[in-house]
C-alpha cells in the first residue's frame, strides 16, 4: 500500500524550511533526496567496518568487501541483469557513457559506420559519440522528434541501416518527459547487427527496467538520482559484448598479472574498476534499492503517473505557459518542462524558490532539443515517490502569481 506520509517522513530534508516556507522540493531529476535508511546505511559504512574493498585479509577488509558485492548483487537484481558480474560500478550515467564509448566504441566502430541517437539526448548521451564519431571516421546520425514530442519512427527503416553499429538512446527524457520505445529499438538494432545503449538515468529511479526483456546490450543510471548519494552509477553490460573488452581506466584492481613492460586483465567487472572503489557510496545504493523494493517500483510509477497527470490537468489552467513534451501522461516520466512566452524561466525559477519551492530552470544540458523547439531555456518540475498532488497545487498557485506578478505586477 503506497503510503505518502509514511514515506515522506522517512526524509528529513522534507521538513526543513526554505525563505520562510517549506519545502516543495521538485527538481527530482536533476538529484533525489535520501531516506533515513540510506543515510544511516552511508554512515554505518563509517562507523562500523570502513577499509578498502578487495584487498585485505583482516575483518573490516572482507566485510567492506562483502557489503560492497552484496550492493552488486542487489543493483543485479533491481534491474534483472543475468548475474553480478555484469554490473560495474562507475561515478554516474555520464562516466557509464564514456566507459563504452571509449572502449568498445572505439573498439568496434569503423569510418563509414554509423551512430544513431535521438534529438532528444542528454549531452552525456551525444557529446561521447560526436568524439567517438570523430576518433573513428564514423557518422553521427539522429532519430528525429515530433511536434508532439515523440521519436518520429517513420524514418527508422533508413536509420537503422546495415552501416549502423550503435543505437543510443534515453529512455526517458529529463527534458520532454517522453518515454521512447526502447525494446523496439533494441530489437530493430540487433536485426541489423548494432549494439543498443539506453540512457536510464530517468527510468531506473522511477520504473520497472528489466535488462533482459529490454535485451539492451548497455544500460547507464547514476545513483543520486535513485536516492542514493553521488559518486556512485552503474553501467550493465551483456557479458558476450564485454567480455573481450579492453579496460577503460589502468592502474591496481582492474589487473591480474603485472610485469615492468607488460599486464594482464582481469575479469569482469574489476577489469573496468581500476583504484579504489566507491564502496561507501555502492552500499548506501545497495539500501536505496531495498527501500524502494519495500515500496515496489510499480508502485513507484503509478504513484508519479498520478502526480504527472495530475500536473499536466493544472497546468492547463495558466495563462501564458505551455507544457512541452507529449500530452498523454502514459507516455511520460514524472516530469514536466513548461515556457512561458511572456517570462523567464530563471525569474519563474527564483520566484518559485522566494516560496520554498524548487525546480529547475536552464536547458537542462539538452541543449540541441531547445535549439530545435526555438528555447534557449525553459523551466521543469519534476517527481519522486514523496511528492504530492497538493504540493502541486502550491506549484500551481505559485505559478500562477508569478505570472500575475511580471505580467501586470509593475504596471499595477
Ligand atoms: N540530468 C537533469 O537535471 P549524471 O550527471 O552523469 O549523473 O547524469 C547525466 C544524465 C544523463 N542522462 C539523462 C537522461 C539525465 O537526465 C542526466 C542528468 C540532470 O536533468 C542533470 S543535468
Amino acid at each position: 500500500m503506497f503510503n505518502s506520509e509514511q514515506i515522506r517522513s522517512d526524509f528529513p530534508i522534507l521538513t526543513r524550511k526554505v525563505n520562510g516556507h517549506q519545502l516543495v522540493y521538485l527538481d527530482n531529476a536533476a538529484t533525489s533526496q535520501k531516506p533515513r535508511q540510506v543515510i544511516d546505511a552511508l554512515s554505518s559504512v563509517y562507523e562500523q567496518f570502513n577499509s578498502n574493498v578487495h584487498r585485505g585479509v583482516h575483518t573490516l577488509s572482507m566485510e567492506a568487501t562483502e557489503h560492497y558485492e552484496d550492493a552488486r548483487r542487489k543493483v543485479a537484481e533491481f534491474i534483472n541483469a543475468p548475474e553480478p558480474e555484469t554490473v560495474i560500478f562507475v561515478r554516474n550515467t555520464t562516466e557509464a557513457i564514456n566507459l563504452v564509448a571509449h572502449t568498445w566504441a572505439i573498439q568496434n566502430i569503423g569510418p563509414g559506420d554509423e551512430i544513431l541517437t535521438t534529438e532528444m539526448e542528454h549531452h552525456s548521451n551525444l557529446v561521447p559519440w560526436q568524439k567517438v564519431a570523430e576518433m573513428t571516421g564514423a557518422k553521427l546520425r539522429h532519430i528525429p522528434v515530433t511536434d508532439t514530442g515523440l521519436l518520429d519512427t517513420s524514418q527508422l527503416d533508413q536509420l537503422i541501416n546495415e552501416k549502423t553499429r550503435l543505437v543510443a538512446v534515453v529512455h526517458v527524457s529529463n527534458f520532454l518527459g517522453t518515454i521512447n520505445p526502447v525494446k523496439d529499438l533494441a530489437d530493430r538494432a540487433h536485426a541489423v547487427g548494432a549494439r543498443i545503449l539506453i540512457d536510464s538515468a530517468q527510468s531506473v529511479p522511477h520504473m520497472p527496467v528489466d535488462v533482459i526483456d529490454l535485451d539492451c546490450d548497455f544500460l547507464a543510471f547514476s545513483g543520486h538520482k535513485i536516492m542514493a548519494p553521488p559518486g556512485i552509477g552503474v553501467l550493465y553490460c551483456k557479458r558476450s559484448v564485454i567480455q573481450d573488452m579492453e579496460p577503460f581506466l589502468r592502474g591496481g584492481e582492474m589487473v591480474r598479472e603485472v610485469w615492468f613492460d607488460h599486464a594482464t586483465w582481469n575479469d569482469i567487472p574489476n577489469r573496468f574498476e581500476a583504484g579504489t572503489p566507491n564502496f561507501a557510496d555502492a552500499v548506501a545504493l545497495g539500501a536505496a534499492i531495498d527501500y524502494l523494493n519495500a515500496i515496489g517500483m510499480e508502485q513507484v510509477r503509478s504513484h508519479e503517473m498520478e502526480i504527472t497527470k495530475y500536473g499536466l490537468e493544472a497546468f492547463q489552467s495558466l495563462e501564458y505557459l505551455k507544457i512541452l513534451g507529449p500530452a498523454d501522461h502514459t507516455l511520460r516520466g514524472g516530469l514536466i518542462a513548461f515556457h512561458s512566452t511572456e517570462i523567464h524561466p530563471h525569474d519563474l525559477g527564483t520566484f518559485l524558490d522566494q516560496k520554498g519551492i524548487a525546480i529547475r530552470t536552464g536547458h537542462h544540458c539538452v541543449m540541441p532539443m531547445h535549439r530545435k523547439i526555438g528555447l534557449p531555456a525553459s523551466g521543469r518540475a519534476s517527481f519522486y515517490i514523496y511528492n504530492t498532488t497538493e504540493e502541486i497545487d502550491l506549484l500551481i498557485e505559485t505559478l500562477k502569481a508569478a505570472l500575475t506578478y511580471f505580467t501586470k505586477g509593475s504596471s499595477s
